[in-house]
């Protein structure tokens, strides 16, 4: 029988992170609170959020939070904070004749906080999940100025005081060779609007003022992918992010996506960390997932042994985070999706097992003692 270990992935990151820094308040509690668990170990039940110090996020579909209550209930019992896998973009909220509809918007912030999570906004300039159609038909820069500004802006106005930190722009540079990201060098695609093929590299700076301008008190970050991975794109987000600082852009954070899998270099994660330390900014880690099946191979059996191999690389993330990002830089810790099912991996229709929960919410038995073993020494 092959176990499943995405719980024991987590909690082993997790145990780290309370080994590493003060719990919020303590990290198990006895007795309910969980999904699965249990068994011959007692009735010890971890609650993630109180092993780390920072928050402990998700990312998670509003839909399924709303209407699952196996979903809703993990995420509420496990959790600190929640990022909007869809639900926050512009093409969620941007009709095709550039009006808003924030009717569902509206009604996740709300659940998330009457649930007592928080909201991490993701995302205001992305050249991915816009409203194609609106942004195509408008003519020449002053008018996709205008319109990125107003969306912008009145996103920020309608969650101040809700959303307390921003995705503001979002993979602004291509793989390799760390350019901005135009039409020139990237695929299009229906939902696909580059800022940058308008507004150059000045859209950048400006959402992050138009967004400062809305919300002063909101935290602004850049965010972005394969920062462990590609020194190029790490070392040209770098520049901008200080290109942005000396201009006294209202900068406030940087988020490393961390969508990574078992043969991730663990030295390209703490150069990554170092790197990001150094800027000065907040660091989150803000959307990770880590695949067992990189290669996609066709068919796949996932075995124990790969997801111990997964286990050790979730716990390296955490290590090296609470090592190399000093403690009031650390935003947090944010997984991607809740479980298997709803990976956007998955979802993509690759076969993985890249999150830390089953399609059926499990956390087996292991994990629990995994974090009796961290506990006790
Ligand atoms: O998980 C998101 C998926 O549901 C969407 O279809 C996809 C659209 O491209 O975006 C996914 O989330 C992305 C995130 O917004 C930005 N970083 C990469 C994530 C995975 O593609």
């Amino acid at each position: 029988m092959i176990i499943r270990m995405q719980w024991y992935n987590l909690v082993v990151l997790l145990a780290l992170v309370s080994f590493s820094a003060c719990s919020k308040s303590g990290g198990t509690s006895t007795g309910g609170g969980g999904t699965g668990g249990g068994g011959g170990g007692g009735t010890t039940t971890v609650i993630l959020k109180n092993l780390a110090t920072p928050p402990v996020g998700v990312g998670i579909s509003y839909d399924l939070f709303k209407n699952n209550l196996s979903y809703s209930g993990l995420i509420k019992t496990q959790f600190d904070r929640v990022t909007a896998e869809y639900q926050m973009k512009h093409g969620a909220n941007v009709k095709n004749d550039g009006t808003y509809e924030f009717s569902r918007t509206d009604d996740f912030v709300n659940l998330a906080q009457a649930n007592g999570l928080s909201v991490f906004g993701h995302v205001l300039a992305w050249h991915q999940n816009n409203n194609g159609t609106y942004l195509r038909s408008l003519s020449g820069a002053a008018q996709v100025n205008s319109a990125l500004q107003n969306w912008i802006t009145t996103m920020v106005t309608r969650y101040k005081t809700k959303v307390t930190g921003w995705d503001v722009a979002n993979e602004v540079v291509v793989d390799g060779t760390g350019d901005l990201r135009t039409s020139a060098n990237s695929p299009a695609g229906s939902d696909v609007f580059y800022w940058a093929d308008q507004l150059g590299r000045n859209y950048i700076a400006d959402a992050f003022r138009w967004a400062n301008a809305a919300d002063p008190a909101a935290k602004l970050f850049i965010n972005d992918y394969n920062l462990e991975y590609d020194s190029r794109k790490l070392d040209s987000v770098i520049k901008i992010i200080n290109e942005l600082k000396a201009a006294s852009v209202p900068i406030h954070g940087v988020g490393t996506q961390m969508h990574i899998n078992i043969n991730t270099s663990n030295a390209g994660i703490d150069n990554m960390f170092q790197k990001l330390a150094a800027t000065g900014l907040l660091v989150h880690v803000s959307e990770i997932d880590v695949r067992i099946n990189p290669s996609s191979a066709s068919p796949f059996t996932p075995t124990t042994a790969l997801y111990d191999q997964q286990a050790q690389k979730f716990r390296y993330i955490a290590e090296s985070y609470f090592r190399n990002v000093p403690a009031a830089q650390r935003w947090g810790l944010t997984v991607w999706n809740l479980t298997d099912a709803d990976s956007w991996i998955v979802q993509s229709g690759k076969i993985d097992f890249p999150t830390l929960f089953d399609a059926g919410y499990i956390k087996n038995l292991r994990s629990l003692n995994i974090v009796q073993d961290y506990n006790n020494k």
